[in-house]
């Protein structure tokens, strides 16, 4: 009789959690909450014509970004979720200025500090466009029993212990890695459960779409600029030319390029001359994904898990998606 027994994230969380002979299950947990926050958000984003949290809230945050209210609904689940698991000392996150900070002792003993962008592309909310959770977990490097500091949070991506996004869209998937490959899983209504549903993801070396806000052609860097008329060149024998996916959520790109193969670029532009993303808690976790599933990411020159944080809410260039495309693009901006 074949099983139809389906592995549900905590299950998988849980069987996983003995490839950390170290860990009592401290990271399976902070992965629990951040899953139990997400089905939350997930009920709102999927409500969200219906209820009133759309539209601006009125306020602009650090980034001098219009916050929207569900930007700010996604980041309370997720501070009051990670304050709740009693793993998390602290989070750094794209809605608040300063490092969040839990007082209880629980917390305070924590092992582990968050980078996470609560709600990315939230200005595709209120047009019905897939929008993202991303995070990033690192281990506390000041001492336990002590509120964390600024230097628990800008440490070098490759230090990450585990990374992930929810996307929610068409359905609502949860994706992250712990360093040893990637897996999806799938929210099934019917249960409230996630469920592996690509278990073991590996990114196409070789990708054939390329996603970029072109509208931003006439200040990007001369080499982006070869890059993208390569990609347009009829060439069939190199597939070209490739195709232009661009959603403007860059979970969602991102997604599709993971399982599909291709490249996401945000080179510098006038509006944003040292480019938009954010390294803490945007490019770090895709990058580690993205390395993890087979793929690569830079700055266009530097790996971005080798690249020292000098602020929380540092932005930076930024290139990820199939081996190929990433070092073709780094090849054009090399040589102008
Ligand atoms: P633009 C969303 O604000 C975001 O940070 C990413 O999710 C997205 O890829 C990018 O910015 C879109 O920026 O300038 O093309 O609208």
């Amino acid at each position: 009789m074949k099983s139809y027994h389906v592995t549900t994230l905590n299950e998988f969380i849980i069987e996983r959690q003995a490839d950390f002979a170290y860990a009592k299950g401290e990271l399976s947990r902070l992965l629990y909450s951040i899953g139990v926050a997400a089905k939350i958000v997930n009920k709102k984003v999927n409500k969200a014509g219906l209820v009133d949290i759309l539209g601006a809230s009125g306020e602009i945050n650090v980034q001098g970004e219009e916050q929207k209210k569900l930007d700010i609904f996604a980041d309370k689940q997720f501070i009051g979720a990670l304050k709740a698991s009693g793993e998390c000392c602290g989070l750094a996150t794209e809605e608040n200025d300063e490092i969040v900070t839990f007082d209880t002792d629980m917390s305070k003993d924590g092992k582990y500090i968050v980078c996470m962008d609560p709600l990315d592309g939230s200005s595709n909310i209120d047009v019905n466009v897939s929008i993202g959770t991303i995070f990033s977990i690192y281990r506390r490097i000041t001492p336990r029993g002590t509120k964390p500091e600024k230097e628990d949070f800008l440490q070098i991506g490759s230090k990450q212990i585990a990374a992930g996004y929810v996307i929610y869209g068409s359905s609502t998937m949860m994706v992250y890695t712990t360093g040893r490959g990637v897996n999806g899983f799938t929210l099934d209504p019917s249960i409230g459960e996630f469920c592996l549903s690509n278990p073991e993801i590996k990114t196409p070396k070789y990708g054939t779409i390329y996603s970029i806000n072109e509208g931003n052609y006439v200040d990007f860097p001369e080499g982006v600029k070869k890059f993208i008329k390569y990609c347009q060149e009829i060439e069939p024998e190199t597939n070209r030319p490739y195709t232009s996916r661009y959603i403007g959520s860059l979970v969602a790109d991102f997604h599709r390029n993971l399982l599909k193969g291709g490249i996401y670029l945000y080179p510098s532009t006038a509006k944003d001359p040292i480019g938009k993303l954010r390294l803490l808690y945007e490019c770090n976790p895709i990058a580690f994904l993205a390395e993890q599933a087979g793929g690569l990411a830079s700055d266009g020159v530097n790996r971005i898990l080798k690249m020292k944080p000098e602020s929380l809410h540092q932005r930076i260039p930024f290139y990820t998606g199939s081996v190929d495309l990433v070092q073709k693009v780094e090849e054009f901006i090399a040589k102008n």
